[in-house]
């Protein structure tokens, strides 16, 4: 099984009341701090029931957006590489997050700066890792990440983003070591050549958020055209609501770092 999905360890971060002022791209209702919290419980459960233990780390109200704690790190094998969040608000939450990582790794690399990287914008197969190149991640942060992925045996590719697309991984998502569900609009543009690509079906954007977990993939409730599609083409599929997290611009894979250490 792939190193890209094969996971047994999780970090969250549980979501504070400040979550009300979390970052979003169009006004809209404030999440629910009480129904973010039963959200994200039955998150971690689900990934759990994939395999595997997940670490909760405490809530931090000074960081109305740090419950989406993969856009501070980016694990991979033995290393975790501690990113530059691109939020001015959200650049501090990185300090706060390499503790656990040191718990957990052999090596945390801190990416140098000036540049920005959010995890949101990278996706990593076996051999690959695509970089979003969005309003967070420039291009001094993609060439810093570029050379630390190197070292890692990873080839760093850029992608251009659609236009409004917040993240990479807001429009795509790795179902397994050669196949990668993704939007149309970010599909067309031939970046994933070489890769099988399933498109999400009509109306169905925001599914392309998904998260593959060990033998199985998390999709957005709710989705259910994208359920259909991917259970008939042998995925095992299970649902999560992230209704809440949605209302930040926030998705599936943005609420956990996901690894599996030697
Ligand atoms: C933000 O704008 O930074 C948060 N409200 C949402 C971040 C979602 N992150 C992700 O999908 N990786």
């Amino acid at each position: 099984m792939s190193r890209a999905y094969r996971f047994e360890r999780y970090l969250c971060r549980a979501p504070g009341d400040s979550v009300v002022r979390g970052l979003r791209g169009t006004d809209g209702d404030d999440p629910d701090p009480e129904r973010f919290r039963a959200e994200h419980a039955a998150y971690r459960a689900a990934l759990e029931a994939a395999g595997g233990v997940v670490e909760m780390l405490p809530a931090l109200d000074d960081y109305p957006d740090s419950v989406f704690i993969e856009d501070a790190a980016l694990c991979i094998g033995d290393t975790a590489i501690a990113l530059r969040p691109g939020a001015p608000s959200r650049a501090d939450e990185v300090a706060e997050v390499v503790p656990a990582l040191e718990r957990h790794f052999g090596r945390v690399v801190t990416l140098d700066g000036p540049g920005t990287v959010d995890g949101g914008d990278v996706l990593v197969t076996e051999t690959d890792a695509f970089v979003g190149l969005s309003s967070r991640t420039d291009r001094g942060g993609f060439e810093a990440l570029a050379s630390i992925l190197d070292g890692l045996g990873l080839s760093a590719q850029p992608v251009a983003l659609p236009y409004g697309v917040l993240h990479l991984k807001s429009d795509c998502g790795l179902l397994d070591e050669n196949t990668i569900f993704a939007t149309p609009r970010l599909a067309a543009s031939g970046c994933f050549a070489g890769y099988d690509v399933i498109e999400t079906p009509d109306g169905e954007a925001a599914a392309a958020n998904l998260v593959r977990v060990n033998d199985v993939v998390l999709v957005v409730k709710g989705f259910w055209q994208t359920a259909a599609l991917l259970g008939s083409k042998g995925y095992r599929v299970e649902t999560v609501d992230v209704g809440e997290a949605a209302k930040l611009d926030g998705g599936l894979s943005c609420m956990s770092l996901r690894f599996h250490t030697p």
